[in-house]
This record gives C-alpha cells, structure tokens and sequence, in this order.
C-alpha cells in the first residue's frame, strides 16, 4: 500500500542508505536482523509527542488524505503532561498523576509510532536517525520536541530541589512539581524568593503564577499581610531576569500594580546563579553581572531553558538553537519540506500551549499545500497569538493574550466587551476546569483550534 503511495524522492533516499533493496526487504531486514539498522518510510514525519505534536498529526490525520502508517510520531517518552495544570499541582489545587497519560494511548492506532529518540537529522536526503540506529525517510517533517530544563544550568539547583529537607522547589517538573505546595505549607515564616531566569522559558507567566498562589495561601493562614509586609512573618520577593513583570506593556503594568499592592519585594534583571544552603547568588545584570547574594527560607526556582542538542547540532537550526523557520508560515527557512511549531521552533512568541491552538492549524494547512506541490496560500499565516492565564490568587485569572508585538488580542474582549487585564473568577475556571477537559477530549486528538472553537 505504502510503496505505491510513496513519491520519488523518498525512494532515492531510501536507496541512498541501503542499496537498491524493494521496500518489503528493507522491512524484512528489520525484522529478521535487527542488529542491523533499517531505512522505514513514510510521508510526514512528526518529531515530538508533546501537545504540539500530537495536535498536528491527529489535524493531519483528521483531513482523510492519509492511509495507515503515512504518519509517524518519533518520542522517546512513556507519559504525556499537561503542563500548563503543573502550576495547579504547585497551588495544591490537582495531582500530577492526574494531569499525565501514557503517550501511547494518546496516538491514533492508524499512525506510526516509534517510541525512540532522534540523533540526528539529514534534511539533504530527507532522513531521519533514531536513537537506536534506524534511519526514518519522509516527504515532510514537522519537527517539534519542545525545550529541554537544563536544571544543571545553575550551580547547586539539582542538589537543592533533590533534598526532601530543603525548601527548594519547581512546578517545571513532573518530579519537583510534587514538592511546591509541601514547602509552601511548611513555611511560617522567613524570606520566600520566587525567581524567574532570563533567557527563554515555557510559559513566562508561571514562575509569578507560582508566588500569587503562595501569597495567597499565607494570606489565609494568617502569615502574610499584603498591607503591611514589614509586620508579616513571611516577606515575599520577586526575583527576575527581566526588567519588568511581564513582556506585553498592558498586563505587566497590571501586575506591577499587583505587586506593589501585595508589597512584594522586585528584584528586577536579578538571574539566579547558585544555590547553597540558604544562600541565593543572582547576577545583578542592571549593574553590569555583579553578584547579590540573599538569604532565603523558601525559594520556587525556575530553571534556565533551552533546545534540545540534536536540533541545535543540526542543520535545521537558526543561532540560538531554534528550528527557523519563517513567522508567519512556520516552514524552515532553509528546508522547503520541513516545519515548526511549539518551544522547539523560532516563532518569536510565548511557547505555550494556547499558541499551538494557532499554530497547528497553519502549519497543517501549509504543509498539505506544499505536499500537493502548490503555492502556499497567503492567507494562511500565523499571527503570533499565544496566551498565559495568569492566576493571580485562588479564585482568580487574569487571561493575557496577544499576539507578535505584545499586542493583545482578546477572545473575551471582542466577543463580549470584557477587558481581560481584570482577573475574573470565569477565567480561573477556563484554566483549571475547561482547557484541562478541552485539551485531553479535543486538542491532542486534532479537534480543536483554542478561540476559533471546535474543528470537524
Ligand atoms: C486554549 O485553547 C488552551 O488549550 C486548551 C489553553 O490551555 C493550555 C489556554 O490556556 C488557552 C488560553 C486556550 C485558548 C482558548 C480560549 C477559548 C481563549
């Protein structure tokens, strides 16, 4: 079924490794010797099963222009998370367990998947290496493996959030999530210091997600008084890579607003550097990289981020590591066949899971169009949108989202009137509640493009 459906330049590529064999021998081979490496072809080939990536195949899929096995997911992982609900698991609002499946029932069983990792790419004869040595041949890849947490990235942090007895803590990880609200609960009283890095991060709203539901569980136990912190026994501090709150001017001047309210502490362009005992050293980097050591009893650390070594080491990759491609059609700049979305790729916007809802569709659109050899149609272009429900306390979101630019473009605001730099408690259910429901029923099974609503 498959060889007839398959286009020339995947044969030359299979050749290209294992000699002129018939596609039905090069399978054989796999199963008869596997010790040695196998050429498997297929027509799209996705890398990554995050939610970039099952939302793109299962859209692809779901157009009925593909039989049984022309689409591969290539993901060396056993689970799947819904991390945007990490943040919940750090307020103590859900379990993590809750929030992971295995990967594999997550794939339609009319898809290929390879429960491998990927070594390399050769994007010159369209192939892709696995981690054990089988090499993938595809008409079109999408690749998008997300980042990596480094956590190593600052001295002493692995360390610190592997102690059960310290007070460190991250909701960045399937492990360190389970240890936010134990701490929180903990404290009584001392010096909690929420950081955020500079550089690239998933999501730049959760770090002060993080603070805002702390705060608010000290509120109400009595430990934190907003109104007169010097009294408190808890003090708050804020410490960020960057000079302000948040990157898009409207939101982050309401939550500067918020902060000085609740007199939370700024430590502005501060980028944690080490970790000992209950020492933070940042780099003061609005004083030229100068070293500001604090103490603290309480710290929720965000790790620094970045790509993945087999996409940065590859020729599919821009400077900084990121797979380029272009803004608005997510193709790579320099492959016509390949493509981007997600953490993994170079679009200039905030890498979360609302931004995919936009993205996917694109990229899907595109990718079908250059698949049939056609002109890409320019009105299929991704605008950059992207949102963070930023929970602000229990009870409450403020719902930023926007587009390339920091400029806000409001699903609520242009249906309803509604200006979302107002934390409301219909926001708060849409993240904890609808987006948890929507994501697992609809979005990784290709149903569902976020504000544009439900896809056939
Ligand atoms: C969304 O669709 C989504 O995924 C299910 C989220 O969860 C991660 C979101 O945070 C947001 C904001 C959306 C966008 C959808 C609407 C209706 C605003």
């Amino acid at each position: 079924m498959m060889r007839t459906r398959l286009g020339p330049a995947v044969l030359t590529a299979a050749r290209s490794v294992t000699g002129p064999k018939t596609l039905q021998s090069i399978r054989n081979l796999a199963t008869v010797a596997p010790v040695e490496s196998a050429t498997r072809n297929h027509k799209v080939v996705v890398v990554g099963g995050g939610t970039a990536g099952l939302t793109i195949v299962h859209q692809l899929l779901r157009t009925g222009k593909f039989s049984k096995d022309d689409l591969v997911v290539v993901d060396p992982a056993e689970w799947h998370h819904y991390q945007p609900g990490w943040t919940l698991v750090g307020g103590g609002l859900k379990t993590r367990e809750e929030l992971r499946k295995p990967l594999g029932s997550l794939i339609d069983p009319k898809l290929k998947f390879y429960n491998e990792s990927v070594q390399g790419f050769s994007p010159e004869n369209n192939l892709v290496t696995l981690g054990n040595g089988d090499k993938v041949s595809y008409e079109q890849l999408v690749v998008v493996p997300g980042i990596n947490i480094n956590y190593g990235g600052i001295k002493g942090l692995p360390e610190a959030l592997a102690d059960p007895n310290s007070l460190v803590s991250s909701i960045y990880g399937y492990e360190t999530c389970n240890k936010v609200f134990g701490t929180i609960q903990q404290l009584k009283k001392g010096t909690a210091i929420f950081t955020q890095p500079a550089g690239v991060v998933k999501c730049a709203g959760a770090p002060q997600k993080a603070m805002w539901l702390a705060l608010d569980h000290w509120k109400k136990a009595g430990l934190y008084k907003p109104t007169d912190p010097s009294n408190s026994p808890i003090k708050i501090a804020f410490a960020t890579g960057l000079p302000v709150m948040f990157g898009v001017p409207k939101y982050s001047a309401k939550l500067e607003e918020l902060r000085k309210e609740r007199g939370v502490e700024g430590l502005f362009q501060h980028d944690l550097v080490a970790v000992e005992g209950n020492k933070a050293t940042f780099s003061n980097d609005a004083d030229g990289g100068k070293e500001v050591t604090r103490d603290f009893d309480l710290m929720h650390v965000v790790p620094k981020m970045g790509p993945h070594a087999f996409v940065k080491s590859s020729p599919l990759a821009n400077e900084a590591g990121f797979v380029d491609v272009d803004d608005g059609t997510t193709r790579s700049k320099k492959f016509a066949n390949v493509w981007s979305a997600g953490d993994a790729s170079s679009l200039p916007t905030s890498k979360t899971a609302a931004a995919i809802t936009a993205q996917a569709p694109v990229l899907v659109k595109n990718l079908l169009r250059a698949m049939e050899g056609k002109e890409l149609e320019p009105e299929s272009i991704y605008d950059g949108y992207t949102s963070c429900p930023l929970v602000t306390e229990y009870g409450k979101v403020l719902l930023a989202e926007f587009k390339y630019g920091g400029v806000p473009k409001e699903t609520f605001n242009s249906w309803f009137g509604i200006d979302q730099v107002e934390p409301r408690r219909a926001f708060y259910h849409l993240k904890k509640d609808f987006f948890p429901w929507v994501y697992q029923n609809y979005m990784v099974k290709g149903r569902w493009a976020g504000p544009k609503g439900w896809t056939r």
